[in-house]
């Protein structure tokens, strides 16, 4: 089949970034790297602002990274349909395209891209087709994952190597920390804090505020930064400020731009992350990391983590595991959180080591925009 090159990336920002982060980042490894012309609706400007602040939230219209941008309106303007479709996250097409699709000889291909699970259900879900009700269109539903058997991850081709570079660059990282305004503690263990506010805060500061080991704790400004600052009867915990209780130092970090972001990731010893796109490019950090995954309702997010956890450990050495589990349950609101930092912070070592493995074995799958490149050429 003949190279598809018009796409449309669909998002809508439910309350987060992590739709928006992976729509961003995929658009632009599209446009970057599989010469794709890639546009993109978004309906909310300036959430994607702080991702990207180079992006005018006051446009229309837009290019930057080599995609265009469109605002996604609440009266959407009849357009002609690109040749692939990517409506992300089942956020709902405009109707209006919906029949433009319906209305081309030559239909597109229309791609549900779905939210990332280690889960084993999703093998047998990736990829699979389904009929329009009414109309001439099919929608296949694709899904990242951690096997051979998913679309696999977001990965940009000079990924692994940019980071290996920073990581073994001793002027590169006292440049960012510098960029940052951060002053390296001889010793310490530097954190990097991104998590949803309902996180067990209070048991976890107290805990390291009695570390042996000094702790400097870097906090991106978000709704956490405030429930922090809460917890310590602080009263702000804003960009550039900084708080300090034992043997804890937290500093307050303005929201970075995606790529400072990637930077934070790889130059902390331990990076505590979110949601989706965090989650996974504190993976590619190839360092330690706790994960506070998206909540929903019924409880259905635990099982997610549960088979992320028990992907995750199982070539790790089993005290390691036993310690990261045992956090990761208590910073999810699963257990009590108090005794699980210590068995944590001494399996350290032992965890860092499991985060280059396991960076290292996913890196050798297929990156997600890849395989959605060659799954547009041949969907069957
Ligand atoms: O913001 P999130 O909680 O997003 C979530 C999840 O994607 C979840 O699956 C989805 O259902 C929900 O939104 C609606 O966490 P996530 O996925 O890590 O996205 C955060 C994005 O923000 C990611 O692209 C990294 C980026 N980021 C920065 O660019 N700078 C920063 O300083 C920080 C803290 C994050």
């Amino acid at each position: 089949m003949a190279r598809r090159k018009r796409w449309d990336i669909f998002c809508t920002v439910v309350d987060n970034y992590g739709d928006i982060g992976v729509c961003w980042r995929l658009a632009r490894q599209l446009a970057s790297e599989h010469d794709v012309q890639a546009r993109l609706w978004v309906d909310d400007l300036i959430s994607f602002a702080k991702l990207a602040p180079e992006l005018d939230p006051a446009q229309d219209r837009q290019f930057l990274c080599g995609v265009e941008i469109r605002r996604w309106a609440a009266s959407f303007v009849a357009t002609a349909p690109a040749e692939v479709v990517i409506e992300a996250f089942a956020c709902d097409l405009p109707q209006a395209y919906i029949d433009a699709m319906a209305a081309q000889t030559e239909k597109p291909l229309w791609i549900n891209l779905e939210y990332l699970s280690a889960e084993n259900w999703v093998e047998d879900r990736h990829r699979l087709p389904s009929p329009h009700p009414q109309l001439a269109l099919t929608k296949y539903f694709f899904f990242p994952g951690f096997t051979e058997k998913t679309g696999g991850l977001l990965r940009e081709a000079g990924l692994i190597a940019a980071r290996d570079a920073f990581q073994n660059d001793a002027q590169a990282q006292a440049a960012s920390w510098r960029k940052l305004g951060v002053e390296p503690v001889p010793g310490a263990l530097i954190i990097s804090l991104f998590a949803y506010p309902s996180a067990p805060i209070a048991p976890l500061l107290a805990a390291w505020a009695a570390s042996p080991t000094p702790i400097v704790c870097l906090v991106p400004e978000t709704p956490l930064a405030a429930a922090i600052a809460t917890a310590l009867g602080a009263g702000t915990l804003k960009p550039g400020q900084s708080i300090a209780r034992g043997q804890l130092t937290l500093v307050g970090l303005p929201f970075l731009a995606q790529p400072d972001y990637d930077w934070l990731l790889w130059a902390c010893d331990l990076n505590f992350v979110r949601g989706e796109d965090s989650f996974v490019r504190a993976q590619w950090a190839a360092k330690p990391l706790v994960w506070h995954i998206y909540p929903q309702h019924d409880a259905v997010h635990t099982a997610k983590l549960e088979a992320f956890t028990a992907r995750y450990c199982l070539e790790a050495p089993a005290p390691a595991a036993q310690a990261l589990a045992e956090l990761w349950q208590a910073w999810n609101g699963l257990s009590k959180l108090a005794a699980a930092w210590p068995a944590f912070a001494a399996a350290l070592p032992s965890l860092t080591r499991h985060a280059q493995c396991w960076a290292a074995d996913l890196a050798h799958q297929p990156d997600l925009a890849t395989q959605l490149v060659k799954f547009s050429q041949n969907p069957l």
